[in-house]
């Protein structure tokens, strides 16, 4: 087999930037570990930045997008059982706050590839890279049926988020790390909304986020211990520690309904340095992930393989690899912005268990703040809706 990029993942980094080389007449095969079924079926994120509504959009894959998705105008950050609106579009010009899952984007991105005559072939086994520093690497690997495969290509591209093997081609790299001593228990529920907005919630007993998906289905998080199971947290323990730490002295009522699906997922900050080595070429979690408080990692992915399809454009159009050459640098000033927001976010909202009285104290001044000045929440506002792609 042969095609001009060979695209490792069919997450969010994978899938758009074969669309995106597709609009610039430039092919790729995308090679998948799991079904189609659980791509599209598996829980991850839910905000998108405006700038990347209105790439779907301008790109041909925002139709579904446009009519079913949630925009709302700010958040809600809640602490000292009171309720605090930011207010992003009027901070920040307009910009809203888009709920929309990411296995909806994927559906989406799938459906256009296949019609458009895209190769993506799922339940591949046993991706191997080779010959990354010559004009021809390749990807050894085993289709669904057991047989090997050689997929030959002019460059590859290591979407296979945190856990992927291709970073590791990477000779020289260095890794930034920090492990978060807590993780996050998300359930899907059919019930109605609570709150207009996503609300978030900093509270002695811990973190809590009320988001939403459609009128009838709502996503909530809580921080918990990362050592937990979900043995812990039978259905009626997770709703009164919701109720508990969301409740305001207005009297602030959380409906319960069924929980259909519950996960808990670790909380990490990561960047590598450097996203690119010979003809490979890493994006999205592959190369960097954030904690999901300020709601970055996919934004992050869709904005590193906007800058990866223009480099290869200028590549196959104008013969000019100047671009491909700084893709790390083009990227990185953003991850890194994007590091920071996260961090912040998740230190302003989250319990540690060596925080001390002082430490509650620096939080709640930092959240006093935050609703208090207005140059504070439109610098909060210009990060959480999205900084420019270019930036
Ligand atoms: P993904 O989505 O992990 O996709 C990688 C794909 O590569 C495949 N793969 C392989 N394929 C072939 N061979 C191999 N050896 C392979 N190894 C792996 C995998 O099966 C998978 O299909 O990475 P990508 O594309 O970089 O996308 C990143 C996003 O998924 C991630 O950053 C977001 O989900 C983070 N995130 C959020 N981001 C936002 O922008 N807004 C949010 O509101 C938001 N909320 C969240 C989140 C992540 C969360 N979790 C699950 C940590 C909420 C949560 C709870
Ligand atoms: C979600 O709806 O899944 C969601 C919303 C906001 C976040 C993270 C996840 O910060």
């Amino acid at each position: 087999m042969r095609t001009q990029v060979a695209i490792i993942g069919a997450g969010p980094a994978g899938l758009l930037l074969s669309h995106l080389l597709a609009l610039e007449g430039i092919e790729s095969v995308v090679l998948e570990r799991k079904s189609r079924q659980a791509i599209e079926e598996t829980i991850k994120a839910g905000v998108l930045e405006q700038w990347v509504v209105d790439l779907l959009q301008d790109t041909g894959v925002g139709d579904r997008l446009m009519r079913e998705a949630t925009f709302h105008d700010g958040i809600e950050l809640r602490f000292g059982r009171r309720r605090h609106h930011i207010d992003m579009a009027g901070l920040t010009g307009g910009k809203k706050v888009t709920i929309y899952a990411q296995h909806e984007v994927l559906k989406d991105l799938i459906a256009a590839r296949l019609a458009q005559g895209g190769t993506i072939l799922f339940n591949v086994r046993d991706v191997r890279l080779d010959n990354l520093q010559g004009p021809s690497p390749s990807i050894a690997f085993r289709l669904e049926d057991g047989r090997e495969e050689i997929l030959q290509s002019d460059f590859i591209a290591g979407c296979d988020g945190y856990h992927g093997p291709s970073r590791s081609y990477i000779p020289n790299r260095k890794e930034y790390l920090r492990h978060y001593p807590f993780g996050w228990l998300g359930i899907l529920v059919e019930a109605p909304r609570a709150a207009d907005e996503l609300v978030y919630t900093n509270h002695e007993r811990g973190f809590a986020l009320l988001s939403t998906r459609t009128t009838d289905i709502q996503r909530y998080y809580l921080q918990v211990d990362p050592h937990d199971d979900l043995e812990a947290w039978p259905d009626d323990r997770i709703w009164d520690e919701l109720e508990r730490r969301v409740e305001t002295e207005d009297g602030f009522f959380l409906p319960r309904g069924r929980i259909f699906q519950k996960n808990i997922v670790s909380v990490r900050s990561f960047v590598c340095e450097t996203m690119q080595y010979g003809r490979l070429f890493i994006a999205g979690d592959a190369a960097h992930t954030v904690p999901p408080t300020g709601a970055k990692g996919l934004n992050l992915a869709a904005a590193d393989v906007v800058h990866l399809a223009r480099g290869l454009a200028r590549y196959y159009l104008r013969g000019d690899d100047q671009w491909l050459d700084h893709y790390t640098d083009s990227c990185l000033r953003r991850v890194w912005r994007a590091e920071h927001f996260s961090w912040f976010m998740t230190s302003m909202l989250h319990q540690l268990p060596e925080h001390t009285d002082i430490d509650r104290k620096f939080q709640q001044a930092q959240l006093e703040y935050v609703v208090a000045s207005e140059p504070a929440a439109q610098s909060l506002a210009e990060n959480y809706v999205g900084l420019p792609v270019d930036w």
